[in-house]
């Protein structure tokens, strides 16, 4: 019988049994009288060791010709080893050739550039290193769509083409839409999950979100993924409370299942093991004189920039809210707040350790009048309001939401210089390929 084929993560199931393992061959080092094989099937990483003594002569002979990402099936018996990382390796029984190279791999040990590395983003993602970061990216979107199932949130997904504008009539994409003029791509799911609210009470969106921004940031993508769970019956209090128990859940599921990822990360735990619920709180107020006080040139009434915001942070052992900004820098649907009439209620909750904001929400204008007439000053077209509108002609409700990037919350959480490495292929203003 053959040896039955196995993922590398459940090789501590078969000790002391042939198994037989599919990836790719990573790295590779020789004696002349062993072979080490370093493979990988995206499970994990393993050691296999091939003696000249174990395997017949031509085996032997295959094995030395093979080229870095080699395809291959290694046949070998699960020996646990204290000294390699997985805790096991294989004694090499037997070898399977699916495909040799034959020519050299792109990405080899030496440093590479940046720019080098995006080109063959589709290779680069093979690293140990990338696949820790989209191992911890998995856990992050598994662990927020858990936790909200737990609460009894219903998934509304939004449209992608969209006729009315979300976020701003800046940073667009534009698409032809046969007879109906121009579609856009959706810079955020919120005024359809606004919808879905008072359809089915407690919501979330998650999809792609696109901004044609010509930001070129650490911060920024063109195209990145936004967790926005919008709640009936909900005000700027609880909407915030909702962001800290999330993402508090979220960290500590991701300490709990990603240590391996995070010790390849050589990620520093504490900051995250820091991040529990509940947050600290500061007004917009606050934080500007926070940064005058630092030196900063910001003026009362304008939005920070991302250097402000990493300021700001460093003055906190965990994420912060800032709350109730200016009306006229945040967006027409906002709540008009009920003391001072030139501020919303709304916050942006800034990761620590100068990583700055991960998700900006606010209570909705739920006042027909009020609503209207932010439109209006905003020059947005009307008529593709209409049915937003209708929310607050039937049945208008206090309802509050608010939105998550994903890839900025997985950058904080690796710990990434810069968030193109936080999603598999990603969008910015100079990148379209691969
Ligand atoms: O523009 S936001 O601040 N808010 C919204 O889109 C609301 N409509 C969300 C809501 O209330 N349902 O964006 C929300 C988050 C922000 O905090 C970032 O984490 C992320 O979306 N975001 C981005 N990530 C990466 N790249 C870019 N360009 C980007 N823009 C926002």
């Amino acid at each position: 019988m053959s040896a039955p084929w196995v993922e590398i993560r459940n090789l501590s199931e078969h000790e002391g049994r042939e198994v037989a393992i599919k990836g790719w061959m990573y790295n590779k080092r020789s004696s002349g009288k062993i072979h080490f094989l370093q493979l990988r099937d995206g499970t994990g990483f393993v050691q296999a060791v091939m003696a000249r003594t174990d395997v017949p002569e031509e085996t032997f002979l295959e094995a030395k010709g093979l080229w870095l990402e080699a395809c291959i099936e290694v046949t070998g018996v699960v020996k646990s080893d204290e000294r390699a990382p997985s805790g096991y390796e294989l004694n090499v029984t037997g070898l399977r050739v699916f495909h040799n190279p034959q020519q050299e791999y792109p990405i080899g040990k030496k440093e590479h550039g940046i720019d080098f590395l995006l080109d063959n983003r589709h290779l680069w993602l093979r690293s140990q290193r990338q696949r820790a970061v989209m191992k911890i990216r998995d856990q992050v979107v598994w662990a927020a769509r858990e936790y909200l199932h737990g609460q009894g949130f219903l998934l509304a997904d939004s449209p992608i083409l969209t006729g009315s504008i979300g976020e701003g009539a800046s940073g667009l994409f534009e698409v032809p839409y046969f007879d109906e003029g121009t579609a856009y791509l959706a810079q955020t799911g919120q005024l359809y999950a606004e919808a879905a609210a008072a359809a089915f009470g407690k919501v979330y969106t998650f999809g792609p979100t696109f901004r044609a921004e010509k930001s070129k940031t650490r911060r920024h993508l063109t195209e990145f993924w936004m967790i926005e769970p919008e709640v009936a019956f909900y005000d700027h209090e609880d909407n915030m409370k909702l962001q800290e128990n999330l993402i508090s859940a979220i960290v500590e599921s991701v300490l709990e299942n990603c240590q391996a990822e995070l010790g390849a990360l050589e990620r520093d735990t504490k900051p995250l093991e820091n991040a529990r619920a509940p947050f600290h709180r500061i007004t917009y107020d606050e934080a500007v004189k926070i940064l005058q006080d630092l030196g900063s040139t910001i003026e009362y009434g304008t939005d920070f920039g991302g250097d402000d915001e990493t300021v700001l942070t460093q003055q906190f052992d965990k994420p912060v809210f800032v709350e109730c900004y200016p009306k006229k820098v945040k967006a027409f649907y906002m709540k008009q707040h009920p003391v001072r009439d030139d501020l919303v209620l709304c916050d942006d909750l800034l990761a620590p350790e100068g990583y700055g904001e991960i998700i900006g929400g606010s209570q909705r204008e739920d006042d027909y009048g009020l609503l209207l007439s932010r439109i209006r000053e905003e020059g947005l077209p009307e008529e593709s309001y209409e049915w937003y509108l209708d929310l607050r002609r039937y049945g208008t409700f206090i309802h509050s939401g608010f939105g998550l990037g994903i890839e900025r919350l997985v950058s904080w959480v690796c710990g990434l210089h810069h968030i193109r490495e936080a999603i598999p292929f990603p969008r910015t203003i100079y990148r379209l390929n691969p």
